[in-house]
C-alpha cells in the first residue's frame, strides 16, 4: 500500500514537471480514474476526452484509455505532446475496420454520407463525412436523415442497426463488433431481473438487440450515469464495461449497481465485462511514460488534417 501511495505521489509530481494533464476513460481501472480526478485532469466518455484534451492549456496530454482515444486527441491538438501508458491498447471496433476494405466499401456506395464512429483509426476518420459517439449518434444521424442523406455507418452493428431503428433513417451496415457488449446476454438480465425486479437495465446500445429490447434506458456512459442519478430505482443493472461504477458509485451513492451478466446463467461475475485493452492502463505504466517518455502518440500530419475536419464537425454540433 506504501508502494501505490508512492507511485501516486510521484506521478502526479511528474505531470507538474511536465505541464501534462491527465485524460481517462471511464473504463479504466479505478485508482487511474482518481488520479486524473485528482490532478485537476478528466474522467469521461470519449466525446468529452476530446473537448477537455483540445480545450486545456497543457502543452502534454497523457491520455489513458485506448489508441483511438490518443489518437484523437492528437489529431485535435497537433502542436501538443500525446502520451499513452500503452501504446497497444486498442479496441476490436478499431481492428476489425481496416481502412483499405473501409475505404473499398465507401467507393462502393457514392451516395452515401460516410458516418464513422470514434473508434475508429485515424485513416478511417480521414475517409469519412461525420465522426460520432454513442453519445450523439442518434442526434446527428437524426439530422442527417433530416436532410435526406443517405448514411453509410462503421464500425459497430449493433450500434448502427439501434440508430437505425430509433431514427428510420436509410443505414447500411459495417460488420463491427464490440467485444465487450456484444457478450452481454438478454436470458441472463432476465434471470437477475428474478434477484432484483425493482432493479432498472441500463444498456449501452454498442449491446445485441435483444438487449436493448428489455432496457428500461439505453445510452452512452454519460448518459447511463445519469440517468442512474435521475430514475427513481435503488438498484440498477448495468450494461456496459465494469469501469464505469467507479463513477456510478461516486456519484450516486445510495443506490446499488449490479452488472449485467456475459452469461446466460444469471450469475454475477467479477471479471467479465472489463475491456482487456482498457485494463493494460495501470499506475506503473502511467508513471513510466512520464518519467521516462517514449509511448508518444503521432499521426501522419496530412491524415491528422483529413480527420480533424468531421471531429471538428462533431464537436461543434455537440457544442
Ligand atoms: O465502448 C467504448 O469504448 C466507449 C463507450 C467509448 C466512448 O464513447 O466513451
Ligand atoms: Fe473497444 Fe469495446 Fe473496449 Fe470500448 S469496450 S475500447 S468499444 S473493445
Amino acid at each position: 500500500a506504501a508502494e501505490r501511495v508512492e507511485l501516486r505521489d510521484k506521478i502526479k509530481r511528474l505531470l507538474k514537471e511536465r505541464n501534462a494533464v491527465l485524460v481517462a476513460h471511464y473504463y479504466t481501472d479505478p485508482e487511474i480514474q482518481a488520479l486524473a480526478e485528482e490532478t485537476g485532469g478528466c474522467v469521461s466518455d470519449s466525446l468529452e476526452m476530446a473537448r477537455f484534451g483540445r480545450d486545456h492549456p497543457a502543452s502534454t496530454l497523457v491520455v489513458a484509455g485506448v489508441k483511438f482515444m490518443g489518437e484523437t486527441a492528437k489529431i485535435l491538438s497537433p502542436e501538443k505532446q500525446v502520451f499513452m501508458p500503452t501504446l497497444e491498447a486498442t479496441c476490436s471496433l478499431d481492428i476489425g475496420c481496416p481502412i483499405e476494405e473501409f475505404s473499398a466499401f465507401c467507393d462502393q456506395h457514392p451516395d452515401r454520407t460516410v458516418v464513422v464512429y470514434a473508434n475508429t483509426s485515424a485513416a478511417v476518420k480521414a475517409r469519412a463525412d461525420w465522426v460520432v459517439t454513442s453519445s450523439i449518434a442518434l442526434d446527428v444521424v437524426d439530422h442527417l436523415d433530416s436532410e435526406g442523406q443517405k448514411i453509410l455507418w462503421a464500425p459497430d452493428k449493433h450500434l448502427g442497426d439501434y440508430v437505425r431503428r430509433e431514427t428510420g433513417a436509410d443505414v447500411l451496415l459495417w460488420d463491427g463488433a464490440c467485444i465487450v457488449h456484444e457478450e452481454f446476454k438478454a436470458q441472463g438480465i432476465l434471470d437477475l431481473k428474478k434477484v432484483y425486479p425493482d432493479a432498472a437495465v441500463l444498456v449501452h446500445p454498442e449491446s445485441p438487440a435483444s438487449v436493448v429490447a428489455i432496457a428500461d434506458m439505453v445510452g452512452s456512459t454519460t448518459q447511463i450515469i445519469n440517468a442512474a442519478r435521475d430514475l427513481p430505482n435503488k438498484q440498477m443493472i448495468i450494461a456496459t464495461d465494469q469501469g464505469i461504477f467507479y463513477k456510478l458509485q461516486q456519484l450516486v451513492p445510495d443506490k446499488e449497481f449490479i452488472i449485467a451478466p456475459t452469461a446466460g446463467s444469471g450469475a454475477t461475475c467479477r471479471s467479465c465485462a472489463n475491456c482487456p485493452w482498457m485494463a493494460m492502463n495501470a499506475l506503473d505504466n502511467l508513471a513510466y511514460v512520464l518519467e521516462h517518455g517514449g509511448n508518444e502518440v503521432h499521426v501522419d500530419p496530412a491524415l491528422g488534417v483529413q480527420a480533424m475536419k468531421p471531429l471538428t464537425r462533431m464537436l461543434d454540433f455537440a457544442a
